[in-house]
């Protein structure tokens, strides 16, 4: 290797293999959401993947020479259709139990908060969440995240505040970080501040106090990516959230907000206060939340599967939202009190049906917007330079992805460059 003559040719084998494997995906429809409005819709469309990002997106005939002969394999998708990968931005995914009689009583008249008061509700699913090990939570959590797979998942986000103890949200968020094995990139948020543990009763300040001190520690640990709370009636006040999101200051992590669900709390103008990443639900938002969320950059998830399995009848504001500018988003809130659905496409047919939003806003909710909603600026749009996580569909425009429901036209998943099996 030191003789000079076989230098040249050892530095250009060196070249070749520090240059990422490039695959070209050609003769595809893309829905690329590269712009701010419109699909960003490109007909006889070619991605070049390099590694494991998109180094370049555009027309057949746009695309540079080199570039297409640089490709060691071809993928002709004969005009199937391509999205950026899908992104569940808010779950509730790790959980024991399920909650089907209370589904019944809720059918027989009483409310989801009646419910909660009486002491059903969260607080069943923390005792069936306390009962379970690691490997039986594990188990539980992994055909509902494969069930999202199936349908072009390729970023998740779980919470906690199942567990409610240093030792059972421990146990939580690391089942949740081990889900990233099937092949997904995955964002934890520690929602201690979920409900009041039964060993807390009437003692909800301290409790709050625990959630706090609880945080450095999961921090340390590295579970945690962001921080949140139910702030609401039969949750925490704006006053025991604000103090949750100073635990999660000083660590410097970001805050989402469970906010204005079931009533308006000013809990969207307290987490807009902290930067907040996202607010979530928000039925019952007031114009000044929205104008706090407009000021601090935060994105409105609304959750289409929590208002019409609750069967809600107040419908947030989308009109005011998009005056506003403020990003919309949309997630299934996976859970089995108020939102027990694992379909994503159904959340962008909901999205439409329920919530008025266009076809095309829905699918950005679940690309784009839910990108912005995690703080992951590197995916959700077909643009060089993003993570090469995006799905193939069998269909023939993007709108299609919204107007189906029961049926699902994926055909391929990308991750982060490889195709998923
Ligand atoms: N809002 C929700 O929709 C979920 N948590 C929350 O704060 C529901 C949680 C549950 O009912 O188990
Ligand atoms: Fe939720």
């Amino acid at each position: 290797m030191t003789d000079k003559s076989s230098t040249a040719g050892a530095a250009s084998a060196a070249a070749v293999a520090s240059t990422p494997r490039r695959v070209l995906y050609a003769n595809a429809t893309l829905a690329t959401l590269a712009g701010d409005r419109d699909w960003g819709l490109v007909s006889d469309g070619a991605m070049l993947v390099e590694g494991e990002q998109l180094r370049w997106v555009g027309t057949m005939a746009d695309l540079p020479a080199d570039l297409r002969d640089s490709a060691v394999e071809l993928r002709d998708l004969g005009g199937l259709l391509v999205t950026p990968g899908f992104i569940d931005c808010h779950t509730h995914l790790v959980y024991g139990g399920e909650r089907s009689a209370e589904f019944e009583l809720r059918l027989q008249g009483a409310t989801y908060e009646e419910i909660a008061r009486a002491g059903g509700g969260i607080r069943s699913t923390v005792a069936a969440t306390r009962a379970a090990s690691e490997s039986e939570l594990h188990a539980l959590a992994v055909p509902r995240a494969r069930a999202l797979m199936a349908e072009g998942l390729t970023t998740l986000e779980v919470k906690s505040g199942y567990g409610l103890s240093l030792a059972d949200e421990t146990k939580c968020l690391r089942v949740a970080r081990q889900l990233a094995e099937l092949g997904l990139t995955v964002k934890t948020t520690y929602l201690g501040a979920h409900a009041l543990p039964p060993e807390f009763d009437g003692r909800q300040e301290a409790y709050v106090d625990a959630v706090c001190a609880w945080l450095p520690e999961l921090h340390q640990q590295g579970l945690v990516d962001a921080v949140d709370a139910f702030c609401e009636r039969i949750g925490f006040t704006p006053d025991q959230t604000r103090r949750v999101f100073e635990a999660a200051r000083a660590l410097d992590l970001p805050v989402k907000l469970h906010a204005e669900q079931l009533s308006d709390q000013g809990g969207a103008a307290l987490a807009a206060e902290f930067n907040a990443l996202s607010c979530d639900h928000l039925e019952y938002l007031s114009d000044a939340g929205i104008a706090a969320m407009a000021r601090a950059g935060t994105v409105a998830v609304l959750l289409p599967g929590a208002f019409y399995f609750l069967r809600e009848t107040k419908l947030p504001p989308i009109q005011a939202l998009r005056d506003a500018g403020v990003p919309i988003a949309l997630a299934t809130d996976h859970n089995p009190g108020s939102s027990p659905g694992l379909s994503l496409l159904l959340m962008l047919n909901m999205a439409c049906t329920f919530f008025r939003m266009t076809p095309e806003e829905a699918l950005r909710g679940l690309t784009t917007n839910a990108a912005r909603a995690l703080g992951l600026p590197d995916r959700g749009r077909l643009a060089a330079g993003q993570r090469a996580d995006f799905c193939i569909w069998d269909a023939a425009h993007p709108r299609e992805l919204a107007y189906w429901f029961g049926r699902n036209p994926l055909r391929q998943t990308v991750v982060g460059g490889r195709p998923r099996g």
